[in-house]
């Protein structure tokens, strides 16, 4: 399992908590590349290549830096994948890869680009994420909208997970609880590249708060309507529509996503 994180992060994982800042200091400046290895991988965005990264930025002109963005790469294996703040590009590679874009509390920019390849990969959306694109490659690929637990730094807390990600563990969301809800679109066959544009409707507002577009992705799991329950849309049917599921019907469309929500 590989780690690329900022110094003093503490990640909880199956093995137990790790803290990282002495791993870490030992490690060279991050840059806004980061691969992970052909294992099972966790990697935190830096969100180091910004204004006051003094490499990048020149001395008195204007903002030089990618503002935050990260270019993650996950190779194989099955791994746990974390953009942080700015707008990042985030490749799964082959192995059921669990994304994340953000989260970003609605600091900008924060419009992420995910690639999930081969695998069953699955993208987790959080309010405040802002509009994104996930693109799912081969195999049965989930898009989720809730609440991503952090912790007080704002990261996502990984808690232990059983199978695949037994190494990484596994980030978690309230969707039951999310504070607003979920209608897609279908525009296959319209030629437009994606497939799907899914707006998340905040509930107290009524106001379409983000558009996250979807390609080759066979699930969206969101919150009903009224709140209190899951929705679920099959992407594979002729009309995609949402329908409320249960926990256990989860774990029968989607075990890994069933690991994840609650
Ligand atoms: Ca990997
Ligand atoms: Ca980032
Ligand atoms: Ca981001
Ligand atoms: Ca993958």
């Amino acid at each position: 399992m590989g780690f690329r994180n900022r110094e003093g992060i503490t990640l909880r994982t199956a093995t137990g908590t790790l803290a990282l800042a002495a791993a870490l200091a030992a490690s060279p400046a991050i840059a806004a590349f980061l691969s992970g290895t052909n294992g099972d991988d966790v990697i935190f965005g830096a969100d180091a290549d910004n204004v006051d990264d003094l490499v990048i930025q020149h001395a008195g002109a204007v903002n030089q830096s990618l503002n935050d963005t990260d270019a993650i790469d996950g190779k194989d294996g099955d791994d746990v994948l974390i953009g942080g703040l700015g707008s990042d590009m985030i490749r799964g590679g082959r192995g059921d890869d669990v994304i994340i874009g953000g989260t970003e509390q609605g600091s900008q920019p924060n419009s992420d680009i995910m690639f999930g390849d081969d695998g069953n990969d699955v993208s987790l959306w959080r309010g405040g994420d802002g509009s994104e694109a996930f693109i799912g490659g081969r195999g049965l690929d989930a898009l989720v909208f809730g609440n991503i637990d952090r912790d007080a730094n704002n990261i996502p807390i990984l808690s232990p997970a059983t199978g695949r990600h037994a190494k990484t563990g596994l980030p978690s969301a309230d969707v039951t609880g999310q504070g607003g809800f979920c209608t897609l679109e279908d525009v296959r066959g319209q030629g437009l590249g994606y497939e799907f544009p899914f707006r998340f409707f905040v509930r107290t507002t009524g106001n379409v708060a983000v558009t996250v577009r979807t390609a080759e992705v066979e699930q969206m799991f969101c919150t009903s309507q009224a709140g209190g329950a899951i929705t679920f849309a099959d992407l594979t049917a002729p009309n995609p529509e949402f329908v409320g599921v249960s926990l256990d019907e989860v774990a029968k469309l989607n075990p890994l996503v069933r690991q994840i929500i609650r």
